[in-house]
Formats: structure tokens, C-alpha cells, sequence
């Protein structure tokens, strides 16, 4: 297909002489902020680090971290989608029951990408070399959180983190 003289640029050869050339591609990126939590069967079972490696090793960045024992306030406050759902108790139960690794993840796309690193809802439906995949244990204990949109993960660092943004 021939580009248009737009879509190309004008450079030198290795014998000095003009060309056009095609113009670099540029992906469509986005830098976003995402709130991850290891849950607290993942602080028991320390998996922290390799938890928190499989986001680094992907090229995410940490931006914020804290260790917190996620109280029924706050867990009716970040889980108010599920308060009415059948399994809200079994939840609750879980989301409280020791410390929990909460931070603020960023890098380009970070929300669908996180996502993707951690797998889906059910562990055992989760493919091998996820999170959930790899170190889950049924569809409540699932190690990880990730906020399932951009306007998700604003409201959720806030809960965590403050207004910073
Ligand atoms: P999360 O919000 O924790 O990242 O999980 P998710 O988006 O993959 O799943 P979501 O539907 O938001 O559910 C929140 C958490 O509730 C527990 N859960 N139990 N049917 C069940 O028993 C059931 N469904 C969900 C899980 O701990 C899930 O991560
Ligand atoms: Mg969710």
C-alpha cells in the first residue's frame, strides 16, 4: 500500500542521499493509574513479592504502597456493588479477615493490563501463568483486586490513598 507524502519522512540513506521513508507508527498508549490489593490470603501465603514482581516484570510501576487490615467500613465502601449479592457475606468475611497489601499501580494502559496479569473472578477458570491462575484457591479466595475501569480505580484510590490525583 503507498503511503501518503504526509505518512512519510525525509531522511539520508547510508551514502548521504535524501529518501522517504515511512514515519514510525505510533502506538496508542495511555499512562493510567489502577488500585491493586493482594488480598489477605496472599499476604498469608507471602506471596507478596512474587505478586507484586509479576506487575513490575511487566512494566508497571508501584507509585503507592501500603499495609492495611481492610475494616467492614471500608470494605462496604470499596465492594458497595456487591453489598446486596448473595455472596457479599462470604466477601466480607474474606476482605476482613488480616492485612491486605493496597497500591496505586501505574504505566500505559495499567487498568486493562492489570487485569489481565491477575486472570478472572474464579481461579479455576483463570488461565495458568495468571495471578489468580497460579496461586488462587476458589472464587471467593482469589489472592488479588484490580479495578475493572479507569473511573473504577479513581474512586478506589481515593478511598485508599486520598484525593492526590
Ligand atoms: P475484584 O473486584 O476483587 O478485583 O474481583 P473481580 O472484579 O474479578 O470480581 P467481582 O465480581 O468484582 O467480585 C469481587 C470479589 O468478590 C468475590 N466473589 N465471590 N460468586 C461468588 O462467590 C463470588 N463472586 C465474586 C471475589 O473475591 C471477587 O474477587
Ligand atoms: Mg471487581
Amino acid at each position: 500500500m503507498n503511503l501518503k507524502a504526509e505518512e512519510k519522512t525525509e531522511t539520508c540513506n547510508k551514502r548521504g542521499e535524501k529518501i522517504k521513508e515511512d514515519k514510525p507508527v505510533k502506538q496508542k498508549t495511555k499512562c493510567e493509574r489502577t488500585l491493586i490489593i493482594i488480598k489477605p490470603d496472599g499476604v498469608q501465603k507471602k506471596l507478596i513479592g512474587r505478586i507484586i514482581s509479576r506487575f513490575e516484570d511487566d512494566g508497571l510501576e508501584i507509585e503507592r504502597i501500603r499495609v492495611l487490615h481492610i475494616d467492614k467500613n471500608i470494605a462496604l465502601i470499596h465492594y458497595k456493588e456487591h453489598v446486596e449479592k448473595p455472596f457479599f457475606p462470604k466477601l466480607l468475611q474474606y476482605i476482613t479477615s488480616g492485612p491486605s497489601i493496597v497500591m496505586v499501580i501505574k504505566g500505559e494502559n495499567a487498568v486493562a493490563r492489570a487485569r489481565e496479569l491477575i486472570g478472572c473472578t474464579n481461579p479455576e477458570k483463570a488461565d495458568k501463568g495468571t495471578i489468580r491462575g497460579d496461586f488462587g484457591t476458589d472464587i471467593t479466595i482469589n489472592v488479588v483486586h484490580g479495578s475493572d475501569s479507569e473511573s473504577s480505580a479513581e474512586r478506589e484510590i481515593n478511598i485508599f490513598f486520598g484525593n492526590y490525583l
